[in-house]
C-alpha cells in the first residue's frame, strides 16, 4: 500500500528481513571468511563512498557521468519520452538527474534498501522537477522482492556504477532476469560496467593514495560492531585490493595482520596472521564478456556507449 504526499509515493511491497546476524556466521564459518559488500553502507560508509567517487585514481563515476552527458539525446531516442523510469539502487546518485532531465519522464520509480536515503531523494527530486511523479520502492535485492505495477507504458530501467559487478555472474543473471521480467516486452534496460583493463588502473582505482578506500573497506567492521554483539579490533586489519585475471574481478580483502579472534554472541571465530576476509568483489566486463551475460538473461544488446580510455562501458539492452 502506497503513502502520498505531493507527487511522492512510498512502497513496501515485501517483508525486508534483516539477516545481518545469519551474515555474519555463515560468512565467518567459511574456509575463505566473507562478508557481503551490502553492510559497507552505513552513515560513514556511505559517505566514504561518496568520497571515493571523486579520488583522482577511482575513474568509473565521472567517466559514466562524461558518457551519459555526451549522449543524453541519444538515450531519448532510443528509450523513447515518457516512458516509465525505474532506477536500481537510486542511493542519492546525480546521475539519474542527466536521464530526468533528458527524458522528462512522467514517473520515476527509485528502488533501494534504504528507506531514508528514498524519502530523502524523492523528496528533493519531486522538488526540483514539477513534472514528475516519484514512487519510491523499498527493495532487497538478495531476497525475492516486486514493485507494485504502474498500468501501460514504456518501461525502462536505469542501472548505473557498474553496481551490477558487486554479484557473481550466476546471481548477475538471476538479477537481470528479473528486471527483464519487471520491465517486461518492448521494456529496456540502461547499465553501466565497469570495464577489463591493465590491472594496475584497476588495483590503483581500488587502493587509492588517500587510504579512503581502506577506510571504506575497515569501517565494515565498525558497521559489524555498532550493529551486533560483536569483538573485533579493526586496527588488526589491513586493506587490500587484487585483481584476480582468471574471474576478471577486483577482491577486497581485510587480510589479519596477527592471530586473532572475531566474537559474535558467544561464538569465536580465529584467524591466524595473514588470513583475509574476502569484502567485496568487483567484476569487470568487456562488451563481449557482457552481451553473453545478459542472453543468458533474457536481454539483447541494442547499443553500447564506450569512452575513448576504453575504461568504461554503458549498454542498452531491450527485451
Ligand atoms: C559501488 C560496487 C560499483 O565496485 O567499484 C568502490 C564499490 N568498492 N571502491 C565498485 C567500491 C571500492 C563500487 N561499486
Amino acid at each position: 500500500q502506497a503513502v502520498k504526499k505531493e507527487r511522492i509515493y512510498y512502497y513496501e511491497q515485501h517483508k525486508v528481513i534483516d539477516t545481518m546476524l545469519d551474515d555474519l556466521h555463515q560468512g565467518l564459518s567459511k574456509p575463505q571468511k566473507a562478508l557481503s559488500p551490502k553492510y559497507f553502507y552505513d552513515q560513514t560508509g556511505s559517505q566514504l563512498f561518496d568520497q571515493i567517487t571523486e579520488l583522482p585514481e577511482y575513474y568509473p563515476t565521472r567517466t559514466e557521468i562524461a558518457i551519459l552527458k555526451q549522449h543524453a539525446s541519444e538515450f531519448v531516442d532510443l528509450l523513447g519520452k515518457d516512458s516509465i523510469l525505474l532506477e536500481l539502487g537510486s542511493g542519492s546518485s546525480l546521475k539519474i538527474r542527466i536521464l530526468l532531465e533528458a527524458l522528462k519522464p512522467k514517473i520515476y520509480v527509485p528502488m533501494d534498501i534504504s528507506k531514508e536515503h528514498l524519502i530523502a531523494s524523492a523528496q528533493q527530486l519531486a522538488e526540483d522537477y514539477p513534472w514528475l511523479e516519484v514512487h519510491a520502492n523499498r527493495v532487497d535485492y538478495s531476497q525475492s522482492w516486486e514493485i507494485p505495477d504502474f498500468g501501460p507504458g514504456r518501461y525502462n530501467a536505469f542501472f548505473p556504477g557498474s553496481s551490477i559487478g558487486n554479484f557473481d555472474p550466476e546471481d548477475a543473471c538471476k538479477l537481470l532476469s528479473q528486471v527483464a521480467k519487471l520491465v517486461g516486452n518492448n521494456g529496456g534496460l540502461l547499465i553501466g560496467v565497469d570495464m577489463k583493463k591493465d590491472s594496475q588502473i584497476l588495483e590503483q582505482a581500488y587502493n587509492d593514495s588517500a587510504g579512503v578506500t581502506a577506510q571504506f573497506n575497515l569501517n565494515v567492521l565498525n558497521h559489524l560492531k555498532q550493529r551486533l554483539n560483536v569483538k573485533v579490533e579493526p586496527e588488526n586489519f589491513q586493506h587490500k585490493a587484487i585483481y584476480n585475471p582468471e574471474l576478471g574481478r577486483i577482491e577486497m580483502h581485510l587480510i589479519s595482520q596477527q592471530d586473532q579472534t572475531i566474537t559474535v554472541d558467544d561464538q569465536s571465530y580465529t584467524l591466524k596472521k595473514g588470513e583475509t576476509i574476502h569484502t567485496e568483489s568487483s567484476y569487470k566486463y568487456s562488451v563481449d564478456d557482457f552481451h553473453q551475460l545478459v542472453a543468458r538473461a533474457g536481454f539483447k544488446p541494442e547499443k553500447v556507449w564506450v569512452d575513448d580510455d576504453q575504461l568504461f562501458s554503458i549498454h542498452y539492452l531491450k527485451v
